[in-house]
């Protein structure tokens, strides 16, 4: 139900829904939502992984998102799913509209996936990272279409010298290169990742180069913005030939945060939270507060200019 806040009432009623819910009784499975697009849900059995199952839902359970875990009455009938179990964590944004998109719940990694054409937008990736570090994440910097490069360079975009020195792993890969996609592979192994990015930049392209068995839709790149033409619909998830699972997402023209209110904006900044400590103000919100230790490592070069700007901007829009 994106978009639409519930009230108090209605979250009580959807909570009673999910707990009246045994998933003991008769013809009640528990299942894995590896589409969700409309009023079609797709959900893989747990104990059956090659039989998809198109199901209906209950109303009254909310959102239900690609790698949600799911409990559906099986009794002859089209199934039903009657109950979402709770989330590790669920990525979502907000669209042009300021409506809330859910992305995908219960991942381990986001993969940020830029590309040398359409360019990196340094602001959309922190506003990636953000959601990443407020979730729990970890977050994984993909800098695809490495081929694009008129002149190879080291570091395109400056993206190692910025992003390595926080934690933030970068990698360059191209669709033809396939030391690059064993590469990608590696970092995959084991997890759950979501890969995001605006359209057009080979996120569908990728997950073909690692699966190549699978049935899915690339599209082109407008000759005339350089921009992508939002050929992936929905999300869908993929399994990983040695363990772990890969969910294939629609571009996004940004993607807004959904923030936690619960958590400081700097929090999703690592190297702001680190000089934070060190404020005179416990409530220091690093604009112009005095003895303000932030602002101190911006004058000094250790935080970037650019990561502080956008930390102003996020919080200016909050
Ligand atoms: N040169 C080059 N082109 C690539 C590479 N990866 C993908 N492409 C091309 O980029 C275009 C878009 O690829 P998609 O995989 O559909 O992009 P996407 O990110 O899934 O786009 P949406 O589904 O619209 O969000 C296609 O024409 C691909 O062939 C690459 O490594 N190098
Ligand atoms: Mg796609
Ligand atoms: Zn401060």
């Amino acid at each position: 139900m994106a978009g639409r806040k519930l009230s108090r009432r209605q979250q009580s009623r959807i909570r009673d829904a999910q707990q009246a819910v045994d998933p003991n009784a008769p013809h009640h499975h528990e299942g894995r939502v590896i589409s969700h697009r409309g009023k079609a849900v797709e959900v893989e059995p747990l104990d059956r992984p090659d039989d998809h199952l198109q199901c209906g839902f209950k109303a009254n359970l909310g959102l239900i998102v690609c790698g949600d875990r799911v409990t559906y009455r099986d009794d002859g009938r089209t199934p039903l799913i009657v109950a979402i179990q709770p989330r590790r964590n669920l990525l979502q944004r907000r669209d042009g509209f300021g409506h809330i998109k859910a992305v995908a719940a219960n991942v381990s990694q986001l993969v940020i996936c830029l590309a040398v054409r359409p360019e990196p937008n340094l602001y959309l990736l922190d506003q990636y990272l953000v959601s990443a570090e407020q979730q729990g994440l970890q977050a994984l910097i993909l800098l695809n279409k490495i081929d694009l490069l008129e002149t190879p360079t080291e570091d395109p975009f400056s993206l190692r010298a910025i992003y390595r020195p926080l934690g933030y792993p970068v990698l360059h890969s191209s669709i033809g290169d396939a030391d690059s996609i064993e590469a990608l592979k590696r970092h995959l192994a084991g997890q759950v990742s979501v890969i995001s990015g605006v359209s057009g930049v080979g996120k569908s392209s990728l997950t073909r180069a690692i699966l190549p068995g699978i049935d899915i839709r690339i599209g082109e790149i407008s000759e005339f913005n350089q921009e992508g033409r939002h050929t992936t619909r929905s999300s869908r998830l993929y399994h990983l030939p040695g363990g772990g699972d890969l969910i294939d997402t629609p571009g996004v023209r940004g993607f807004n945060p959904v923030l936690d209110p619960q958590q400081s904006l700097a929090d999703g900044f690592r190297e702001i939270r680190d000089a934070a400590q060190h404020c005179r103000f416990a409530n220091c919100r690093h604009v112009n507060e005095p003895g303000c230790a932030v602002r101190a490592a911006v004058e000094a070069g250790s935080i970037h200019a650019d990561r502080y700007a956008h930390y102003l901007k996020l919080l200016d829009a909050a």
